[in-house]
């Protein structure tokens, strides 16, 4: 057999700094969304993964939190817990993918250094395939603009395959998936060709709510708050899904926010969340929300568990 044709599978791990647009681009390139997105930094918390099953290869995709030099919040264990899972799902990836938002250095030049330092250490002494994407092209006409900064990033990272593309517009996600399918190693699929994900469908659901949280609410509140699952009933006669999910903060003053002047806040989460989870289950929903006060539930061990926020190492 030509050693071409060979079927490959390898894990990819999908790093940079908070905001960069990792997640957009896992979903773009699988075609559907698997992880949540928002205009915040720190919206993504634990690893997600989501499988990409071509012809001839599976790349089985892992989105980490964003790594910074910055103390971001949220703080305490829930941040320990974010820094491990990405730099984990670094350690246990056949290719690393770099992802940078190209838009912001054009802009703030100054930045880069800073936000790119911890990956550079940390791939210092590594051989393995590495693409540094430059992501959000679609922010800018003149794509010349990029030339110093693509110097810079082949300087830094002599290895890489620099890619410029947009995750938004879709823009290079096709030769970008060619190039990725030919950097995982040979081996049979790991996975069901037609399963998206590991993660299960209520820890999704319950990352769709966490997503409208993100988008409604401003300054420290989203990273305040927590989402979890407390029942799930599917009623097949009646073709309906019933709900119950909570959203945890960790302050009286931001579950007012959460629910908002006469509840108008709480009821556009619900309504967005309700049209996203049906989607996601290709069902009818009856979402029901409750929001409970639980200070320092992001220094709770047991309750990160339960959330499905522990890194399994
Ligand atoms: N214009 C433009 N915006 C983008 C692009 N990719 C992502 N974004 C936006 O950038 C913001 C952050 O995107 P995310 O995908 O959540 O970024 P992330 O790197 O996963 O962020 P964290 O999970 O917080 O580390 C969102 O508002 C996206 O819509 C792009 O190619 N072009
Ligand atoms: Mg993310």
């Amino acid at each position: 057999m030509d050693r071409n044709n060979e079927h490959r599978c390898g894990w990819v791990a999908l790093m940079g700094p908070p905001n960069a647009g990792k997640s957009t681009l896992l979903n773009a390139l699988l075609g559907q969304k698997v992880s949540i997105v928002t205009s915040k930094p720190q919206t993504t918390r634990s690893r997600i993964v989501g499988i990409m099953s071509e012809p001839g290869a599976q790349v089985i995709f892992m989105d980490t939190p964003g790594v910074s030099h910055l103390r971001l919040q949220p703080r305490g264990h829930l941040a320990k817990m974010m820094s491990q899972s990405a730099w984990q799902s670094m350690a246990a990836a056949h290719a690393v993918m770099l992802v940078l938002d190209a838009d912001l250095y054009l802009r703030r030049e100054e930045f880069l250094e800073r936000d790119v330092q911890p990956l550079r250490d940390a791939l210092a002494e590594d051989d393995r395939p590495l693409i540094v994407v430059l992501n959000k092209i679609d922010l800018f006409h003149d794509k010349a603009r990029m030339l110093p900064l693509l110097t810079q990033l082949q300087e830094w990272f002599p290895r890489a395959e620099l890619f410029p593309l947009s995750a938004l517009t879709r823009d290079g996600i096709r030769e970008l998936k060619g190039l990725i399918t030919g950097m995982v190693p040979p081996g049979a699929s790991q996975f069901p060709d037609d399963q998206l994900s590991t993660a299960p469908t209520r820890f999704l659901a319950a990352e769709i709510v966490r997503e409208k949280v993100f988008e409604k609410l401003r300054q420290e509140v989203p990273y305040s708050t927590a989402v979890d699952i407390e029942s799930w009933q599917e009623d097949e006669d009646r073709g309906m899904t019933t709900i119950h999910a909570v959203i945890f903060v960790a302050r009286p003053s931001h579950k007012a926010m959460v629910i908002g002047r006469s509840g108008a806040t709480i009821k556009q989460i619900g309504i967005e969340a309700r049209r996203d989870i049906q989607e996601l289950i290709g069902g009818k929903v009856n979402l029901q929300l409750w929001v409970k006060v639980k200070d320092n539930w992001a220094e709770d061990v047991e309750m990160l568990h339960d959330l499905g926020l522990e890194e399994d190492s």
